[in-house]
């Protein structure tokens, strides 16, 4: 578990770097961690999924995601003034989007995730919304006085007019309701996917067909993944949060997605493992859902 930015690629021991210039899915490293509210350690999730995604087969028991081509970029230099790394994991992103290329985001607190969505609108990207997977809202305004804290981050994204579909969440306050009802947001809160043991979802026809897909780990049960900073119990388990993945891929352009908020525990290396194959497992769903909205050899039509 290290600490710097010369970060392994994502799964090295298998495959080479991929060229920026044509692999599909770019790996984007953000070590940032800023706003904490309870544990700290997300700044070491990029480089312990990295180093962990060493262990992976290239073979995810239905296809090869490797075979789009994997690209890691450099991790995103998350020292200085919060406006100023927001805007370099933009830079970053859009980068990406320019190439016709397919982001995949690794934090970091999920204030990284407003970044990243600020690249697709730098990119030109505009009629797009985004699906999450969380244990908490995210809806405050501001908290602690700070508007670019993780638990506003999708407060920002629905004040830019982006649709939002939030799966998982059981943890708000009377703000984030109010939000919610202000700005149309659509969900289906743990207590009814959970207990259900929903694993399927509709999105409403009216909600964008390309969506970016952000996965707070946190929306998952602490028993699969304890290694976040503000665990909830009651969230979704292992199989529920690919299969609710999928099905939103099944009926979407998806254009991209992150896994946030993972923070290592010192020595608990199966939870690093399995946030890689977590993200490889994503990748190999993108790849067999999505082959009508891109040419592997031309990136994303
Ligand atoms: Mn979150």
């Amino acid at each position: 578990m290290t600490d710097t930015l010369n970060y392994p690629h994502f799964l090295g021991s298998e495959i080479p770097q991929g060229s920026q210039d044509d692999a599909f899915f770019q790996v984007l490293p953000v070590p940032y961690e800023r706003t904490v509210s309870y544990g700290a350690g997300t700044r070491l999730g990029p480089s312990a999924i990295l180093d962990a995604s060493w262990q992976l087969e290239m073979w995810d028991g239905y296809s090869r995601p490797s075979d789009l081509g994997i690209y890691t970029c450099s991790a995103v230099d998350c020292q200085g003034d919060e406006a100023e790394v927001i805007q370099r994991i933009a830079d970053a992103t859009s980068a990406i989007l320019k190439k016709g290329k397919f982001p995949v985001g690794i934090g970091g607190e999920h204030t990284v995730t407003g970044g990243i969505i600020q690249g697709y609108l730098d990119a030109g990207f505009t009629d797009f919304g985004v699906v999450q997977i969380d244990a908490h809202a995210d809806l405050r305004d501001a908290y602690e006085g700070n508007p670019l804290s993780h638990a506003s981050v999708m407060k920002r994204v629905v004040d830019k007019g982006i649709p939002l579909f939030q799966l998982g969440i059981r943890a708000y306050c009377e703000e984030e309701m109010a939000a919610r009802k202000a700005h149309d947001v659509h969900y289906l809160d743990a207590d009814e996917l959970v207990p259900n043991g929903i694993s399927r979802i509709t999105l409403p026809p009216d909600f964008p067909k390309k969506v970016f897909f952000t996965l707070d780990i946190d929306g998952m049960d602490p028993s699969v993944f304890p290694s976040t900073g503000t665990p909830v119990p009651g969230g979704l388990g292992w199989y529920q949060t690919l299969s609710l993945f999928k099905s939103v891929a099944e009926q979407s352009e998806l254009i991209g997605f992150d896994v946030m908020e993972f923070a290592p525990i010192r020595g608990f290396h199966a939870y690093e493992f399995a946030a890689s194959q977590l993200i490889y497992k994503m990748m190999g769903i993108v790849q067999r859902t999505q082959e009508r909205h891109y040419q592997v050899e031309h990136g994303v039509c």
